[in-house]
């Protein structure tokens, strides 16, 4: 009984881990920053595509202000096989650029390079940090790329302390269940 609790221990264990890095897609969760964008449907940057969210200007084509927002993801991207960072846009064209800026901490951030509404994949490359907080900014003074949603593809490796603390929960549940059948 004792080896097939520590399997069963060791699946569980195995499992979160595996859990945490397939947990894809993970949503962006809250809207930290916004400067000069508009909101159009819900308004919404933040969880599921919904249709809605903010065009990055201050007016609609031609922005008179080029806008710019920042998100931040309570569970942390890490880098993994292709794309790590995926922008939900709207009415999709080339010239709806913006540079996409992440951070770990909101204090430094490192520019990832200028994307677009059509290429859209974005990979954290060289980046070491998890990234917590993503920043977009409209480059183009002709159009604003509409942003409905931003999504991660891979949680940081490192297990949340939340997961650890789970982890021993199941730990203590199956001691107690033994400790019943004896
Ligand atoms: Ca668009
Ligand atoms: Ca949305």
């Amino acid at each position: 009984m004792r080896v097939n609790i520590l399997s069963l221990a060791a699946a569980m264990a195995v499992g979160l881990f595996v859990t945490t890095a397939q947990a894809a897609p993970i949503y962006a969760d809250t809207l930290v920053a916004s400067s000069n964008v508009t909101s159009f449907g819900s308004g919404n940057v933040t969880g599921a595509p919904d249709g809605g969210g903010l065009f990055l200007g201050s007016t609609f084509d031609p922005p008179a202000q080029l806008g710019t927002f920042t998100v931040s993801f309570a569970t942390p991207l890490g880098n993994g096989a292709g794309a790590d960072l995926v922008v939900v846009e709207l009415v999709s064209s080339a010239n709806e650029t913006f540079n996409v800026e992440v951070s770990s901490d909101n204090v430094l951030y490192t520019l990832l390079g200028e994307f677009s509404a059509t290429n859209n994949q974005i990979d954290f490359g060289s980046f070491g940090g998890p990234v917590s907080y993503v920043r977009l900014t409209n480059t183009s003074s002709a159009v604003s790329a509409d942003i409905d949603a931003l999504y991660g593809n891979f949680a940081a490796s490192v297990p949340e302390p939340g997961t650890l603390a789970l982890l021993g929960l199941g730990l203590a549940g199956l001691a107690a269940s033994r400790r019943r059948k004896q």
